[in-house]
């Protein structure tokens, strides 16, 4: 339960504030409670504004690869504001991140900085239109690619393969050109392509799904992408807002080997600070104003402080062997966790992705947003709260990634492992 403190500035926040949060997911609607108000945090741990300290799997949603306030990306970013802290004009340390994103994603010959993975989102596919002279879009249910109107869009009911608006506010004339389909349906895609490969521009797709839980790419799923857009004339665009620099140093394009046109960069990229990209083939970033026809702008695009922390964090993430010793840690937690549940017989899988991971209860294997969907919220619900009453913060939604940093140690997994092992022998007494 929360303290009258958290009660108190919960309450202010609802007064002037929408939901007394800045973005839906932290108002903790999908588990119940009153969200912590976070104080200040270091390594693997938050501290909320009670002193209450909480071992974070949350990681700001993936930006935070290195842990809380790592010391070189604090002491960057001071040194650059202490330089001036937006300019409004070229920097070298944009060239410096933009080569050394290059040095790691080598489809990205050139990029464009932005300041959220909303933006890199929405550019990427005006972009992409403007180079195929083409307006249909080709999403999937339960990726998320930030909230630009086109792409908050659902699947449309019966046989349409058209989109309806998946919020209040956006017209079926935004949506109608956006084609969402189930990810990982392989045939379904191609039937699509098949139908009306000549009028899409690109297909954009998490290449490791975070946004429904984490569901990885079945076998073959992201090579048909590519062969599908390639055969016709589309573009292929990775939103790797989360896989980048994550799953490992070049990203999901690099761990799975498939080359995209386009790809969305975001979170890792900023070190935690507000910055977020988009880059590919010259050819096609050359559409881009000023140069070329296709108009894209940004107060703070390229933000110095902001690049300062990006290019700290992926220094950081050069250290040989940071990637397996990720993929090494979380995996011994999964196989922990996945073994106390099913001793408990509580039916749970765990789907994961080097250092992201997301546990779904309920039986059998969840390889697309239905299956996700049909996982058993309401233990979740009872989970994620049963986790913050021994002091472990996990997303506070089903639907979202867990994720692992170089700051979680052995011992902080251990101390996972524990306290699931009590909330387990509770939870499997019914
Ligand atoms: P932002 O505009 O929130 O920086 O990025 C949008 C975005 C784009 N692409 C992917 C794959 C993403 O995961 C996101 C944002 N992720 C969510 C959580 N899954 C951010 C958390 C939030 O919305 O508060």
């Amino acid at each position: 339960m929360a303290d009258n403190k958290t009660e108190e500035l919960n309450r202010r926040a609802k007064a002037v504030i929408p939901g007394g949060v800045n973005s839906p997911v932290r108002s903790w609607k999908a588990v119940g409670g009153v969200p912590r108000f976070i104080a200040r945090a270091r390594g693997a741990h938050l501290v909320d504004a009670e002193g209450k300290v909480y071992l974070d799997y949350v990681g700001s949603w993936g930006a935070l690869i290195l842990g809380h306030a790592d010391p070189h990306v604090v002491a960057a970013v001071q040194e650059a504001a202490a330089r001036g802290i937006t300019f409004g004009a070229p920097t070298e340390g944009e060239i410096q991140l933009a080569e050394m994103v290059r040095q790691r994603i080598a489809s990205i010959e050139k990029l464009r900085l932005v300041s959220s993975g909303t933006e890199a989102g929405m550019s990427v596919l005006r972009l992409a239109k403007a180079y195929t002279k083409r307006q249909r879009i080709v999403k999937f249910d339960g990726c998320y690619h930030g909230h630009a109107d086109a792409l908050l869009a659902r699947a449309g009911s019966g046989v349409a393969t058209f989109s309806i608006p998946d919020t209040a506010g956006v017209s079926e004339a935004v949506t109608g050109e956006t084609m969402v389909l189930s990810y990982n349906d392989v045939d379904e895609t191609a039937a699509t392509f098949k139908d009306h490969g000549a009028q899409i521009a690109a297909v954009i797709v998490e290449p490791v799904c975070g946004n429904m839980g984490v569901i990885p790419p079945a076998q073959g799923f992201l090579q048909t992408l590519r062969n599908l857009t390639r055969d016709h004339g589309s573009l292929l665009i990775f939103d790797e807002v989360i896989t980048g620099f994550r799953v490992a140093r070049g990203g999901a394009q690099e761990f799975y080997g498939v080359v995209p046109d386009l790809t969305c960069l975001g979170k890792i990229l900023g070190g935690g600070m507000p910055l977020g990209a988009f880059g590919g083939r010259a050819e096609i970033m050359d559409l881009l104003a000023p140069d070329g026809p296709v108009y894209q702008a940004g107060t703070l695009s390229g933000n110095p402080v902001a690049v300062a922390a990006g290019i700290a964090t992926l220094e950081a993430l050069d250290d040989n062997g940071v990637y397996t010793a990720l993929d090494q840690r979380a995996g011994s937690l999964q196989r922990s966790l996945e073994g106390i549940l099913e001793s408990y017989e509580i039916p749970a899988t765990v789907n994961r992705v080097g250092s992201m991971a997301t546990l779904f209860f309920g039986p059998g294997r969840v390889a697309n947003a239905a299956g996700a969907r049909r996982s058993d919220g309401k233990r979740f619900a009872r989970f994620f709260h049963g986790m913050m009453d021994r002091g472990i913060y996990f997303p506070p939604s089903p639907y979202e990634s867990a994720f692992l940093s170089l700051a979680h140690s052995d011992a902080d997994v251990e101390k996972t492992i524990l306290a699931v092992g009590d909330w387990a022998r509770g939870e499997g007494r019914g």
